[in-house]
């Protein structure tokens, strides 16, 4: 039989030199295992086990292998083939874990986007990775996703087929789609296995591939980290497809353990305490400013959520105040969790001192994590101090997919990822997070970049200019600010709302506030100083409060 093509993404998507790959290999990280081998040998072990519970429905790892394979020859039939690319953007639920299992095992990659992603990034996607298939659900969260679709498909030659979760009109249904028999497995370990996607500091988010070795690396050291082992329930409450529940261990790490995941449809507490109870769910991983919504729900009567032993926290930083409130609150103990899509995750330890968990951000999971952390100009800083954080190991990417200028920038010619964070590292080397050099807004654990959305606004016409900063906000972390020169007085926010939903902005890139201005402040070399702008607005806020002034 003639070999299946080859993956031919080499150029596009950056990997490891040679000698990292042997090191990687021979020190036992990598190893010789795709995707669908671990669901295959996990299967063998736990077939009639519990793999998944999603709204009082049980499905079997014998099930998820079956189905998978069974959805795998239905898009192979439908000319999907190795090395093709789809983008896949579905709700919290089984079909989402079978889809993906699915075009892993035909070798087909898949982009993980968020429900939260509209046109501009779906679209984005579509297009730059040439995507033949859109993987949606008819509708979620109030929104119609064919609806998307429908406006993206003329743009997109190469894009051949929509296929839906439910009702799917003029497309393609995903029910039909199952055949009777599965089909070997395609991929390599070597091969791009999925596209994860990066919180983006410049234009639109960029592709993060992902191996099926080093992913897998990554989520069997991520479980041990946080104790999975067969008997871990963990709720998948944040939305499946981003790497923290998919990964880092989330829901892939609880298969590797042989574990149960309950997925919620959404992270609020009522639905989460209710499965947590229901199903003895013992992990569960959320951003901060649910867990200090968690915080405030829980202590009601009626929810029992005494299984839960873990919590972890991380996207961005918990307070130390609110990490202390974790047990008292919860009842269970906490992990810190600081990570990014592009490989590094740090963990505090189970074990671990209550001083070390809640006053820091962990230490790199891996022995073979390199770290280091730099001042303005490249050179380690003095240890203790504060720079900025660059990592280089066994899963952490060497470049972003299709974009060699910006791999330029972003990584060390010795192919350290520069993060973008400000850290200092403690005497037992625990990461502690003081600050960002990214010019990019993380809006509770949600990340954007604050040029995309200037972007937009200069593209309305009574726009003259347009700057976006991140201000603190007790609940997010950070809040969106547009600070905008408006060309007529008349300028309303709402008109500027408006304008940013026409255009397909995500809901969660839309800024908070609006604060129209005649002049920017700017810098020595004249760029706009987003430091004065957020100076000023406090200084704004001081007198607003004054002037109320009871
Ligand atoms: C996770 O991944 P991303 O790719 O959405 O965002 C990564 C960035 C980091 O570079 C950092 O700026 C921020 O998010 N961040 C944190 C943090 N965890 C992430 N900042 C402060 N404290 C933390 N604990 O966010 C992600 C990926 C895997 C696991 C967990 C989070």
């Amino acid at each position: 039989m003639l070999q299946e093509t080859a993956q031919d993404l080499s150029v596009d998507a950056p990997t490891w030199p040679e000698t990292f790959r042997a090191r990687y290999v021979r020190e036992g990280f990598w190893q010789a295992e795709t995707f669908s081998g671990m669901l295959d040998r996990i299967a063998d072990r736990h077939a009639g086990k519990t793999a998944l519970i999603e709204s009082g429905r049980h499905v079997t790892y014998e099930d998820l292998r079956r189905r998978a394979g069974a959805l795998a020859a239905g898009l192979r039939r439908l000319g999907l083939q190795k090395g093709d690319r789809a983008v896949v953007q579905m709700p919290n639920g089984v079909a989402f874990v079978e889809v993906v299992f699915a075009l892993l095992r035909l070798g087909v990659v898949p982009v993980l986007a968020l429900p939260s992603h509209r046109h501009i990034e779906i679209g984005r996607f579509l297009d730059f990775t040439e995507a033949r298939a859109y993987f949606i659900a008819d509708r979620a969260g109030g929104f119609d996703y064919r609806a998307l679709a429908r406006e993206l498909l003329p743009g997109l030659p190469a894009l051949r087929h929509v296929i839906v979760d439910g009702e799917a009109e003029a497309f393609t249904a995903l029910s039909g789609l199952v055949e009777d028999a599965g089909i070997d497995d395609a991929a390599q370990p070597e091969d791009v296995a999925v596209f994860q996607i990066s919180g983006g500091t410049t234009g639109v988010p960029k592709l993060i591939p992902r191996r099926h070795n080093e992913y897998l690396y990554n989520i069997r050291t991520a479980a041990a980290a946080s104790g999975m082992a067969e008997d871990t329930v963990y709720l998948c409450a944040l939305p499946v497809a981003h790497n923290f529940p998919f990964a880092c261990p989330g829901i892939m790490g609880t298969f590797v353990s042989g574990g149960t995941v309950v997925i919620a449809p959404d992270p609020d507490p009522r639905t989460a305490f209710a499965l947590i109870e229901a199903h003895g769910v013992t992990i569960t991983s959320l951003v901060p400013p649910l867990a200090l919504l968690w915080m405030e729900a829980a202590g009601a009567p009626d929810a029992d959520i005494s299984s839960l032993r873990t919590l972890q926290v991380g996207g961005a930083k918990l307070s130390e105040e609110a990490a202390r409130r974790v047990r008292p609150r919860l009842g269970c103990g906490l992990q810190q969790v600081f990570g990014m899509a592009e490989g590094l995750i740090c963990y505090t330890g189970l074990d671990d001192d209550e001083e070390t968990i809640v006053t820091t951000q962990g230490r790199p999971m891996s022995p073979a994590d390199e770290i280091r952390v730099v001042d303005a100009e490249g050179r380690d800083v003095a240890p203790g101090e504060p720079g900025e954080l660059l990592t280089r190991g066994p899963y952490t990417i060497r470049g972003y997919y299709k974009i060699p200028e910006h791999n330029e920038k972003a990584f060390t010619p010795d192919g350290f990822y520069r993060t973008g964070d400000i850290v200092r590292l403690t005497p037992a080397g625990y990461l502690v997070l003081s600050g960002r050099e990214k010019d990019q807004i993380n809006r509770g654990g949600e990340k954007l970049s604050p040029e995309e959305v200037e972007n937009l606004l200069l593209a309305h016409g009574d726009v003259h200019d347009a700057a976006v900063v991140g201000l603190p906000d007790e609940t997010l972390g950070e809040r969106i600010c547009a600070f905008v020169i408006p060309r007529t007085g008349g300028l309303k926010p709402l008109a500027l709302i408006r304008h940013l939903k026409a255009r397909g902005l995500a809901a969660f890139k839309m800024p908070d506030q609006f604060v129209f201005i005649e002049r920017f402040p700017e810098t020595g070399v004249g760029k706009v100083s987003k430091k004065d702008l957020r100076e000023r607005l406090k200084q704004l806020h001081l007198s607003a409060g004054l002037d109320n002034g009871d």
